[in-house]
């Protein structure tokens, strides 16, 4: 198997699943949307995002989803539930996605991204909002994480992983989680996992272009 990947959030986070259930894969840095790769990563992902897991015999996956679903089937792992803690681990994948990590995703996308690649100035009404629905949100996840580790109990799942996918990015969307003390302890226990503090441990991959200020 062939993980591509860049080190931007989403794969990022099929990297650290990868990295987490020990996989055997071969990790291939990529750029699909540089000038000149779209022709060889269409045929990969229509899309030209990452990541995208190209797999033998069988068709190449893309999604950050569905590839964490298919490494951890190939590892038998749990990490991505089959028992009857799976339609609560999708719950909070499609919560999240719709909530607290889009709103993460919102206030990163004015203050990092953009900035990164050169797209546009930060955008103050958009991180505004995108700060107003990550209180919103935050609130809910406060409460759920007070009386429990992980989001599903006392085993780490891929909910945690993909409700997280953009904290690691904190220090470039600057969102106040320190205003949550349960949010800032499950992150901090995340971070005292290898695979998540740093999945690009010894691989080859360049850094994300800097942000201005830095
Ligand atoms: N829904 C997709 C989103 C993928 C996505 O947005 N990938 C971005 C990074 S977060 C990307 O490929 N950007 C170009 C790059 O990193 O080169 C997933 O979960 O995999």
């Amino acid at each position: 198997m062939k993980l591509y990947f860049s080190r931007n959030p989403n794969p990022r986070l099929a990297v650290a699943v990868a990295q987490l259930l020990g996989t055997e894969v071969e990790f291939q840095f990529a750029e699909p949307m540089a000038p000149g790769q779209s022709e060889r990563y269409r045929p990969l992902n229509p899309n030209l995002l990452l990541p995208i897991l190209e797999r033998s015999g069988r068709r190449t996956l893309w999604e950050s989803d569905a590839i964490a679903c298919w490494l951890s089937r190939q590892a038998g792992s749990n990490f991505w539930r089959t028992d009857d803690d799976e339609p609560e681990m999708i719950r909070w994948i499609s919560w999240a996605k719709e909530n607290f990590m889009k709103a993460c995703d919102a206030v990163h996308w004015e203050r990092g991204t953009k900035l990164r690649y050169g797209i546009g100035a930060c955008d103050d009404a958009m991180v505004e909002e995108g700060l107003r629905q990550f209180h919103k949100a935050a609130v809910i996840l406060e409460g759920e994480l007070s009386g429990q580790s992980w989001l599903l109990g006392d085993v780490i799942s891929f909910a945690d992983f993909r409700m997280a996918t953009f904290l690691p990015f904190n220090d470039a969307a600057r969102l106040p989680i320190e205003e949550y003390p349960s949010i800032k302890r499950w992150s901090d226990r995340l971070n005292q996992i290898n695979a998540w503090r740093d999945p690009f441990e010894k691989l080859d991959a360049p850094h994300l272009p800097a942000l201005p200020f830095d």
